[in-house]
């Protein structure tokens, strides 16, 4: 992790307002239950719960104006910002227990504020089986869950593109997205227009995690701080299927591995969001556990002493 983090604090936000399927509400029940905060007090790490975040319940009405439950999502977004913020404020680390993807707008437009405020450059890696980069124009769906890349790069309603203050919150150059294999047919058009960097599963194929991942970390320096958005649906159903979205044909066991503790290495992570993990779907918390057991390789754990 960043060596200016004094401490580590969990936020939990018990929502699924902008998925697609309910449960994620549970998310993060299931991975205190997993043992999150112990996980990472083993490195020797000042950890704090804060417990969870109270926002409104989610109303399961369909898509108004190509957005379900814009209101919603806001407050809960809203209500995120100011959490994450504080904590960067006072230079903790803020791990996101999601909740649906839709919270990415709060938690990293916090962050983006945060860096702009602090001179530091900003690297998000957007782990995902998704781009996540829909607009009410061309969402299938209307789940504020498939929007908010777009609506952090200004592509939005202004009551979520506007949250950090600044529009747009970040710039495509600032993101790399990594284990794609889910894009719809106008938001294909919409991510190569944008200019997006897309690691997608293609590339992992051919390329090899480790060579991926080199790419997606270049040129980060001492002033980087890097936010990691996992959506557990990045990770291959096989061995994740505590998720809303399923697709098939995602990073393997130790490909993910491989992919957390090349970013321990970088010493650079910063700030995490774990969403989209919906225990309803998952079977004994397998899915909560595999994601802990992958936090601790992101936080530095390894099988033997590196140099
Ligand atoms: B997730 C879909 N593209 O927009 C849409 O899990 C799925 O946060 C979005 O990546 C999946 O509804 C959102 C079909
Ligand atoms: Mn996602
Ligand atoms: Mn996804
Ligand atoms: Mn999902």
């Amino acid at each position: 992790i960043h060596p200016d983090i004094q401490g580590v604090t969990l936020i939990g936000v018990p929502t699924d307002v902008g998925a697609g399927s309910i449960g994620a509400r549970m998310g993060p029940s299931a991975l205190r239950v997993a043992g999150i905060a112990q996980a990472i007090r083993n490195f020797g790490l000042d950890v704090r719960d804060s417990g969870d975040l109270h926002g409104p319940d989610n109303p399961w009405e369909p898509a108004v104006d190509g957005f379900r439950h814009l209101p919603e999502v806001v407050r809960w977004n809203e209500l995120l910002h100011d959490a994450v913020f504080a904590e960067l404020d006072s230079g903790r680390l803020p791990i996101v227990l999601g909740g649906d993807h839709c919270l990415g707008i709060g938690s990293i437009s916090a962050v983006a504020r945060h860096c702009r405020a602090a001179g530091r450059k900003l690297r998000v890696l957007w782990l995902d089986a998704h781009a996540d980069f829909n607009t009410a124009a061309l969402t299938p769906t209307g789940n504020v869950h498939g929007m908010p890349v777009a609506c952090l790069c200004g592509h939005g309603p202004e009551a979520l593109t506007h949250i950090g203050g600044h529009v747009p919150a970040l710039s495509p150059a600032d993101i790399r997205q990594i284990g794609i294999r889910s894009v719809d047919e106008g938001e294909k058009r919409f991510v190569h227009e944008a200019g997006i960097e897309v690691f997608d599963m293609r590339y992992i194929d051919e390329m090899g995690m480790r060579h991926t991942m080199e790419q997606a970390l270049l040129d980060l320096d001492e002033h980087t701080h890097l936010h990691v958005s996992l959506d557990v649906d990045f990770l291959d159903p096989d061995i994740a299927p505590g998720v809303g979205t399923t697709v098939r044909g995602g990073p393997n066991y130790r490909e993910a591995q491989l992919c957390m503790e090349m970013i321990a290495d970088t010493g650079r992570l910063a700030s995490l969001d774990v969403v989209e993990l919906n225990p309803a779907l998952d079977v004994r918390n397998q899915t909560a556990q595999l994601a802990v057991d992958l936090i601790e390789s992101l936080f530095g754990k390894s099988t033997l002493m590196r140099r």
